[in-house]
């Protein structure tokens, strides 16, 4: 299985394409944003790469339930209709920049295990660009053709926030390029604000107001960069926006400058012409000790409160709904009767490990349930699924990227061929339109167009007598969902 290694050998391209650029590398991949395609062949001047990083796999292709090959799809068909709808179009999958692109495989006790070929140890310009072509490479070989990022992990830092702008303006210039040649587009953007030191007491929500703006300042360029290539969404994820005591804490306050900080995003969104949703990913905490956003429910509330209900959406992970201490179905939930799920993070965490871990879902069961609410919502576009997941740390070689892709959307595609049969058989709807059906009563619609007040429910207490109270099924309900897995 260790067949690409041997085949992808780095090539180096020594600005032939470029002579007028040769003077140093740095200043060539500055300059240099085309890129020629014919056959496969992709030649970009300056990023010192030629050929394909992925010689060895060809585009990824459904096989069926009883293929061996590890390199094809066995239960996600693209174009394969189920209940209405064409596969890819339930789930819209994105391919998330930073795990796939950045992930080292460190861990806080380890050093970096992965090396990828393409990789040469540096954080230059050009071995951003080199990455992005890499990127939608690897995406297209997928077929998946959006994509998610963070403003941080497609190019490196400048000495200024302006320097830092322009090297991000010329990695997307040729994510422009790539993305009109493959058709792939960003499902959401984001800037990341969470890494740098200058965010250790938060960002929107930091005690320092030099850091408010700065972090502003990057929001906006996130949300034009975003929008400049399409993106259809925007993600606000406050990886930093909480405390670690309430000590030294004014929450009070901090809440308020976070609903001014999502205010001004929404009123720059609206003043530059983006229409993407803008959505708020819940998580309760690491690295925070408490995180504002705690879950879908503390999100809500905190929207209405500050009148922004209308304005944002909610991007469910499964891995932090689990730290909340709640399913991802029940998340899902939460969202989707509040009229807010906008995207799914996809991913898992671990039964045993108490944090992010971050893995691909391979749970059958699970998917199933997420699917459940997917389709109970009508789908999620303009959202869709991001695998916001990685490698463990010990899986090392480049095709392990395409297996754990692979394997996260036949697990969620047999999630949905699952609920299609549940749909089909029928009888857990049943089961639960029968637990209510006493309220499909006269009672029952007075209760439910809230016009029962306590004197008529008195009345009828009295005149019933002790209520009778059916079985909740439980057992049952578990034994029909079992029977479609
Ligand atoms: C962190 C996390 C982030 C967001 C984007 O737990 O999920 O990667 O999805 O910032
Ligand atoms: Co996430």
């Amino acid at each position: 299985m260790d067949y690409i290694r041997a085949e992808v050998r780095r090539k180096r391209v020594v600005f032939i394409l470029c002579p007028l650029f040769a003077s140093t590398r740095e200043s060539a991949a500055v300059a240099i944003d085309s890129c020629s395609f014919s056959n496969r062949e992709v030649k970009c001047d300056g990023d010192g790469w030629e050929g394909e990083f992925f010689p060895g796999i060809s585009k990824i292709k459904y096989e069926g339930p009883s293929s061996k090959n590890p390199l094809s799809f066995k239960w996600y068909n693209a174009e394969e209709e189920i209940l209405g709808k064409k596969m890819k179009d339930w789930f819209r999958f994105s391919v998330a920049f930073w795990h796939t692109f950045r992930g080292t495989g460190a861990d806080p006790f380890g050093a970096p295990t992965k090396s990828w070929p393409w990789e040469d140890g540096t954080n230059s310009l050009e071995m951003a660009k080199r990455r992005m072509r890499a990127h939608f490479e690897f995406s297209e070989k997928l077929g998946v053709d959006k994509w998610c990022f963070h403003d941080k992990d497609i190019a490196p830092d400048g000495k200024t926030l302006t320097e830092t702008n322009a090297n991000l303006d010329a990695v997307v210039a040729l994510a422009k390029e790539l993305q009109e040649r493959t058709k792939i587009t960003p499902l959401w953007g984001t800037a990341q604000l969470f890494l740098h030191p200058r965010y250790m007491h938060g960002a929107a929500t930091s005690s320092e107001v030099g850091v408010y703006a700065y972090a502003a300042a990057q929001v906006k360029k996130a949300m034009e960069v975003t929008h400049y290539l399409g993106g259809e969404n925007y993600v606000f994820w406050g990886g930093r926006e909480g405390y670690q005591t309430l000590l030294n804490t004014d929450m009070g306050r901090e809440l308020d400058h976070l609903a001014s900080f999502l205010q001004a995003a929404v009123n720059y969104k609206k003043k530059i012409g983006f229409n993407g949703t803008l959505l708020i990913e819940p998580k309760p905490q690491e690295p925070t000790k408490h995180q504002y956003d705690w879950d879908a429910a503390t999100a809500f509330a905190f929207l209405q409160k500050y009148g922004l209900s209308g304005e944002f959406k909610l991007n469910i992970e499964c891995n932090h709904a689990t730290l909340s201490g709640h399913s991802c179905h029940h998340e899902l939930e939460t969202a989707r009767i509040n009229g807010l799920l906008g995207n799914i993070d996809a991913n898992t965490g671990d039964p045993q490990i108490g944090w992010d871990t971050d893995q691909f879902l391979t749970d059958i069961g699970e998917a199933t349930l997420v699917m459940l609410s997917v389709v109970r919502n009508g789908g999620l576009a303009p959202g869709g699924f991001n695998f916001d997941a990685k490698l463990r740390r010990e899986s090392t070689d480049v095709e392990d990227l395409f297996i754990a892709h692979i394997s996260g959307m036949d697990t969620l595609a047999r999630g949905l061929r699952n609920v299609a049969k549940l749909i089909e058989d029928g009888s857990l709807a049943e089961l639960v339109r029968k637990r209510y059906q006493s309220f499909d009563t006269e009672l029952g619609a007075l209760i439910e167009s809230g016009k029962a007040d306590f004197e008529t429910l008195e009345k009828k207490a009295i005149e019933w007598g002790e209520p009778s109270v059916a079985s909740g099924k439980q057992e049952l309900s578990e034994m029909i969902f079992q029977s479609v897995l």
